[in-house]
């Protein structure tokens, strides 16, 4: 498999993953699982094609380790970046002193009035790292970075969490934690 067909792979499992599992008539469990024969089951019957192995190429090599699968290997699921209310099971966690959030210039004023919402995801994303933050942003238009009082936040009593593949959660990020870069 060469690197285009890893990332068509990846964008339908996020796709089916995170947002639509009726795409391939699949339904996520409470943790956002999916039965990895079901999956490939699926797959077939459209004929998509995607084997075990090509599976195990896709979530090993994904950019950024989108995907998980069971300890046992029998299910897979998506890290983060579900819009379908899905429980991770992640621990709330002690966030750095500051976190980065990137975005696009045209939302500064509306982020600035209202702080960060999670949109039509389950969470507000921030990165820990400036460049990670600016290349998420610039999916959205012109990127521009706000910094992230994380450390007061949760010291404000507001919850953290980190997903498998190291993306920082929380539900909003008010006004006053926030500051233009
Ligand atoms: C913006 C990718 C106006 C927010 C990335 C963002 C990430 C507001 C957009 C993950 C706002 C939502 C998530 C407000 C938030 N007014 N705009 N009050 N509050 N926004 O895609 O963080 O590649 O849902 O700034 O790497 O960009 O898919 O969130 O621009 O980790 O694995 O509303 O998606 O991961 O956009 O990206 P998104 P995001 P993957």
């Amino acid at each position: 498999m060469d690197s285009k067909q890893i990332i068509k792979r990846s964008k339908l499992l996020s796709l089916v993953l995170r947002h639509r599992p009726e795409k391939l008539g699949l339904t996520l469990d409470s943790g956002g699982w999916v039965d990895v024969d079901t999956l490939l089951k699926a797959c077939k019957q459209r004929n998509i094609q995607l084997s075990r192995a090509m599976l195990d190429i896709v979530v090993r090599d994904n950019n950024k380790q989108r995907f998980s699968y069971s300890e046992d290997g029998l299910r897979i699921r998506a890290n983060q970046g579900h819009s379908i209310e899905v429980d991770l099971g992640l621990s709330p966690t002690t966030p750095p002193t500051i976190l980065y959030h990137g975005t696009a210039h045209f939302n500064v004023s509306s982020i600035q009035e209202q702080g960060l919402l999670k949109q039509n995801r389950q969470h507000v994303h921030l990165s820990a790292d400036t460049e990670t933050a600016l290349n998420v942003g610039q999916r959205h238009g012109r990127p521009v970075l706000f910094t992230v009082q994380a450390e007061k936040m949760h010291e404000a009593g507001y919850a953290f969490y980190i997903s498998d593949n190291g993306v920082w959660l929380t539900d909003t990020v008010p006004p006053a934690f926030l500051e233009l870069d």
